[in-house]
């Protein structure tokens, strides 16, 4: 058999200093999506994920709540590795930015961009606030009664100059517009595309990449006084999930470069301008695409917890369904744009939908073969129009539907594979099995079949969305395990007349508004 193709697609890694929100669930649940689509597709798909447990955030957080930021990270990563497996992510790890592998990545990265002559020590001034022991922009401050400077947290700020490290993106414009000429596929949407190169034509100045004045993060090689820049460190860890600085490893040859990394619109410059920078300088191959997803707001507010609207990812899988939140989300908002969560439409998306869209279709099919074809997958007669126009429509859905996903436009994929739910619904309705029972039983089986194959094939597609429903439809389809990915689809893989089929049971149950909600709506 011929070597499967590999594919490495990544989220960004999040701070855990919080609790997961929806903003973090969306972000795993697309990549998620994107990774189980490739592995139907036959790739060799590895998908990494995890979280950037260094940074002046997670410090501040730390300091705020009497705790250091190791124990802030302890208490808060287990949080996202559990978010993961509750909503089905398909990960093949789990990085965080505190193992040693990535201590020991990120300094040879380093290393190399120093031996490249692209570090060099300089001074760094700026605002700085003591208290938060953080930087600020001039353009951040506020004037205190007493005319002196206060951060926006109202702390007190002094100008300060340190020793800092830094790195010579100032060098690099010319080597990245020459790059996002060449790859015009390297950044998308086409949007946030143009605002790079905008913002990169504009000049770039030089990096400030190491700080002196506080411990947490990997040191510099060599200077470990200085601990690096967390965004050096952060991005590093997509080479350190599949083997670096061990370039001979099986894992880095094969999935290096990356595929894609799915992330948000706010970090789009730190992964097409610096990212692509830093390996540039370490000579070390540059991912193939970044993709920057919209943010997700709560009918139209940022969440914050001062709002008190942040909503809880596990409390939104545990009131309406893994699959269903997976499918609204995805779903719901165009992928690359932003969007809104709300209840009503979450509920609307499971009853319209999920009930009855694709749940009558598969309900009302299997129900009929169950009473009055002896439970098995009933032989067809000869195909009228419609039937043929039916399977056709199946048989030709995959192509649209790479072709969307290859755009990172998931909510189209779901578009095409729903506008063949909907011819189908329409050819059972008009096709009516139920009228032939008496009169025509082979007419009735044959549309039953006809029904019951094309579903076959949407639950094959839908797999990479809703893992576990699709499954349950092949289940109740009588589709063995090994049949199940995209080489099955079209004719090839037509059900088999006369197997045996379990009871028919609802997969997509309507939501009640007497089920459970979410408080925080
Ligand atoms: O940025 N809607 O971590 P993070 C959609 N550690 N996506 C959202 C969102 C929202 N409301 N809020 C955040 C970091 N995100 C860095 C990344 S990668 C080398 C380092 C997305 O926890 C955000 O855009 O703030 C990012 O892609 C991810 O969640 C983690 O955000």
């Amino acid at each position: 058999m011929a070597e499967k193709r590999p594919y490495y697609i990544t989220t960004a890694i999040s701070y855990p200093n919080d609790a997961p929100h929806i903003g973090h669930a969306y972000e795993a649940v697309a990549t998620d999506a994107l990774a189980r689509f490739r592995r139907l597709q036959g790739l060799d798909v590895y998908f990494l994920t995890g979280t950037d447990e260094h940074g002046i955030k997670m410090l501040q957080t730390a300091r705020a709540q009497g705790i250091t930021a190791a124990e802030l990270a302890d208490r808060n990563t287990p949080k996202f590795r559990d978010m993961v497996r509750v909503l089905n992510c398909s990960n093949d790890d789990f990085i965080t930015t505190r193992e040693p592998r990535h201590t020991r990545s990120t300094q040879e990265l380093w290393r190399r961009m120093q031996e490249a002559g692209d570090i060099y020590l300089g001074k760094y001034a700026g605002w700085y606030s003591v208290r938060d022991e953080a930087y600020y922009d001039e353009s951040e401050l506020k004037d205190a009664a007493d005319g002196t400077k206060l951060s926006p947290q109202g702390t007190p700020v002094e100008w300060v100059e340190e020793e800092s490290y830094f790195f010579r993106l100032s060098a690099f414009q010319d080597r990245l517009l020459a790059h996002y000429e060449a790859h015009p596929e390297f950044i998308g949407p086409e949007t946030r595309a143009n605002e790079v190169k905008s913002f990169v034509r504009g000049g770039l100045q030089d990096l400030s990449v190491s700080r002196t004045t506080f411990d947490w993060g990997v040191p510099v090689p060599g200077d470990p006084k200085h601990i690096m820049y967390v965004w050096v460190d952060a991005l590093t860890n997509y080479i350190t999930g599949v083997g670096f600085p061990d370039e001979e490893a099986e894992s880095f040859k094969k999935y290096w470069p990356a595929d894609a990394h799915i992330i948000g619109k706010d970090i789009i410059r730190f992964h097409t301008v610096y990212w692509p920078a830093f390996l540039m300088s370490a000579g070390v191959a540059l991912p193939r695409q970044v993709f920057g997803h919209g943010f997700l707001y709560n009918r139209g507010e940022k969440m914050s917890k001062s709002i008190g609207n942040v909503v809880d990812p596990f409390a939104l899988a545990d009131a309406y369904g893994v699959d269903q939140i997976r499918y609204f989300l995805l779903r719901e908002v165009p992928f690359g744009q932003d969007g809104n969560y709300s209840r009503e439409a979450i509920v609307n998306r499971i009853n319209a939908d999920l009930a009855n869209d694709l749940g009558n279709l598969a309900q009302r099919s299997l129900s009929m073969i169950a009473k009055n074809c002896g439970g098995q997958i009933p032989t067809p007669g000869a195909l009228a129009d419609a039937d043929e126009r039916i399977l056709a429509a199946a048989d030709g859905v995959l192509p649209p539907v790479e072709e969307a996903i290859d755009a990172f436009a998931i909510h189209r994929a779901l578009e095409a594979v729903w506008a063949l739910i909907a011819d189908t619904n329409r050819y059972f309705a008009g096709e009516e099995p139920w009228a032939h029972k008496k009169t025509n039983p082979e007419r009735m089986g044959t549309i039953l079949y006809v029904t019951a194959e094309v579903t076959r094939q949407i639950a094959i597609l839908v797999q990479a969305v809703m893992p576990e429903s699709g499954a349950k439809l092949l289940d109740l389809l009588g589709v063995a395990s090994d049949s199940r990915d995209f080489s099955h689809l079209g004719p090839k893989g037509r059900l088999t007349p006369g197997t045996a089929l379990p009871a028919p049971s609802a997969v997509f149950p309507r939501h009640l508004e007497s089920d459970n909600e979410v408080a925080a709506s």
